[in-house]
């Protein structure tokens, strides 16, 4: 979608710090880092949300790239969280399907849910 900033990520358009990337996905780093290690994870074919239809291969590589993020980013073994906002009662502002995945210290119930 021409107006959409993930997109324009993913084509390589607007500048991110790229954590990941193959043929499907591309991770990169939140530009507001809510902890230690904030990373989105995002299919490159345009998907408004979670529940847009993204086919099943698809949506099982966006979540088998949530380990090869958290080891590249070093929080595997410590722990992490993973949270797809959807819609706007979860306060999804980016309408293009992102997995957050946060971590690099302490959670507790007060920790980002973003
Ligand atoms: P959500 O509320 O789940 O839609 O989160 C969207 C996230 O996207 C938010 O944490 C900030 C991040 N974000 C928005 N614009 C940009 C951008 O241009 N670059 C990067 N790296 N992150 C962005």
């Amino acid at each position: 979608m021409s107006d959409c900033i993930f997109c324009k990520i993913a084509a390589g358009e607007i500048p991110a710090t790229v954590v990941y990337e193959d043929e499907l996905v591309i991770a990169f780093d939140d530009v507001s880092p809510q902890m230690p290690v904030h990373t989105l994870i995002v299919p490159k074919e345009h998907y408004r949300d979670i529940g847009d239809g993204i086919p099943d291969a698809l949506m099982g590589h966006l979540f088998n790239t949530v380990k090869k993020v958290a080891e590249l980013k070093g929080v595997a073994s410590s722990g992490y969280r993973v949270i797809v906002n959807t819609g706007d009662d979860a306060c999804q502002t980016v309408h293009h399907v992102h997995v957050h995945v946060l971590g690099g210290a302490p959670m507790n119930s007060g920790s980002p849910a973003l």
